[in-house]
This record gives C-alpha cells, structure tokens and sequence, in this order.
C-alpha cells in the first residue's frame, strides 16, 4: 500500500537562511521553492535520492508550521508516505481506527492530493499521504 518514503517535511523559520545548510553544505541540489497558499507555508523542495526534503516556511503566525516551531523549534515535522488512491488509503485507515485529520483529500505542493493523520493515532509521529500522478 505504501510505495516509499515522498519527502520528509521539515520545518524552518527561514527558507533563505536554511538553504545554504542543504545546497552547500550537504550538497543537495535544490528542485523548486512554492507557496501552498491551503496551508500557510512556502515550499522549497530538495532532492535527497528516492526521497525529497520538503523544507517548510510559514507565511502566517495561523499555520500549523508557525505553531510548530512556537512550541518546538525548528526541526522535523512530518513524514509523507507515498501512495496510489488515496481515497481507498483513507477510508483503510479510519476503517482501522485511525483518526485522519483530513478525511478527503487536499492539494498539496507540487500538485499532490495529501491527507495527515493524527499523530495521536500514528505513535507521536505526523504522517501525510501523498499521491502524485507520475
Ligand atoms: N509531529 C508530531 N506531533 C505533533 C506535531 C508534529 N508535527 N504537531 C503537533 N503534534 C502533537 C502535539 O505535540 C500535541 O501532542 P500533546 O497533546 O501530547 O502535546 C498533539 O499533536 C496536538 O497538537 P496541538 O498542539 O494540540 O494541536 P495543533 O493545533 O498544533 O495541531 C495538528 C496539531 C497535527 C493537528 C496540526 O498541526 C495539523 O493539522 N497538521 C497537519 C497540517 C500541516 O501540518 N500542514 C503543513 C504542511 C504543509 C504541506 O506539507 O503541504
């Protein structure tokens, strides 16, 4: 059910004084940076092999990113698990008795359909499924 690992999000205050850290220090090269206005957060995009890093800013004190880093600091935010139908993936999930915080899909960066689960149903970790049309 789960393809791989999509991209691992991770939360910054900053993507212009994060950046140099993944593209010179890491030597990552760095795909795209967008806005994903549903959610409150510029998107910057860096290829890691199979998986992404998905650096997130937000653009608003009202995003979930913002609270984030107000309560925890900067650092990693979720995991986004790839997958094929995700309407089918959902309803496997709340008919398991996982409480999804998305119950339908929503467009995420780089024209996906994402759905998080509630990390209190996942072991204290924010999982996102991701299906993206290859
Ligand atoms: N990872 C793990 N646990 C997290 C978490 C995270 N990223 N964010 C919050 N939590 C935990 C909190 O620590 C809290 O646990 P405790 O009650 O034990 O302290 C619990 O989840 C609820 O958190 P909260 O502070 O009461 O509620 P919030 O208002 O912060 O909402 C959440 C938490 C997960 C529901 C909300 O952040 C959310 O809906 N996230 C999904 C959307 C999102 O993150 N969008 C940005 C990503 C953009 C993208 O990739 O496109």
């Amino acid at each position: 059910m789960i393809k791989k690992v999509d991209h691992i999000g991770i939360a910054v205050k900053s993507l212009e004084a994060a950046l140099p850290f993944y593209t010179d220090v890491l030597g990552l090269p760095l795909v795209r940076i967008e806005e994903v206005e549903s959610q409150k957060v510029r998107v910057a995009f860096i290829e890691a092999g199979q998986t992404k890093l998905e650096l997130l800013e937000p653009v608003s004190n009202e995003s979930a990113v913002a609270k984030f880093i107000e309560k925890r600091g900067e650092g990693i935010h979720h995991v986004a698990l790839g997958v094929e139908s995700i309407e089918a993936r959902i309803s496997e999930m709340q008919e398991r008795g996982i409480r999804m915080i998305d119950e339908t899909p929503r467009p995420g960066a780089g024209g996906a359909q994402i759905a998080f689960m509630h990390p209190k149903s996942a072991l204290g970790v924010l999982f996102e499924l991701c299906e993206k049309k290859e």
